[in-house]
């Protein structure tokens, strides 16, 4: 009987924090789609500035083509917000705002530290400044990735993130 409790006990405790995902208290700045485990808005996952900023992220200070200078970057990790989603393995569909679309490999959220940004210079960024958010790879770590791939993989002004298994 104790043995069954403890069990259940840690059941709990292991599942609570990958069922739950709060419900969003300000703007939806970022939708995820698909056959997602922890939906929160229908069959959807939506984030608020607040959920984003409270996942694993990082900061990551760089140049790109589309800034001027160096520019430091801030925002959860993508495979942060695709834990928190409950997101399959799966190829990633970024829409943008522009109706811009990419096909993101599965593979670029695991192997490397790819953030959703949500700020730009300490700053949350307005759709005319490329927000409310952009893929932003790890240029800094990884300068072999300052190649028109992964550019083209950088979108801004995300709509959603539709994975397909
Ligand atoms: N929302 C959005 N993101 C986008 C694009 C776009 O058209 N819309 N173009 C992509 C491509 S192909 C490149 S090379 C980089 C840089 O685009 P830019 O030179 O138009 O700034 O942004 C990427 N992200
Ligand atoms: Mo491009």
């Amino acid at each position: 009987m104790k043995r069954l409790l403890m069990t259940l006990a840690a059941c709990l405790f292991m599942a609570t924090p990958l069922m739950a995902l709060d419900a969003p208290q300000g703007a939806v700045i970022l939708t995820i789609k698909g056959p997602l485990a922890h939906p929160n808005s229908g069959a959807d996952a939506v984030f608020d500035l607040a959920m984003l900023e409270a996942l694993k992220g990082r900061s990551a200070t760089m140049e790109t083509p589309w800034t001027e200078g160096k520019v430091t970057f801030s925002g959860p990790l993508l495979r942060a917000v695709l834990e928190a989603a409950g997101a399959p393995a799966g190829a990633l569909k970024v829409h943008a705002l522009n109706d811009y679309t990419v096909v993101v490999p599965a593979d670029d959220a695991g192997s490397l530290d790819v953030i959703i940004a949500t700020r730009l210079n300490g700053k949350t960024m307005s759709v005319r400044d490329k927000g409310p958010t952009m893929l932003v790879y790890p240029f800094d770590l990884n300068p072999k990735l300052y190649t028109e791939i992964y550019f083209s993989r950088s979108v801004w002004q995300i709509k959603d993130i539709e994975i397909v298994p």
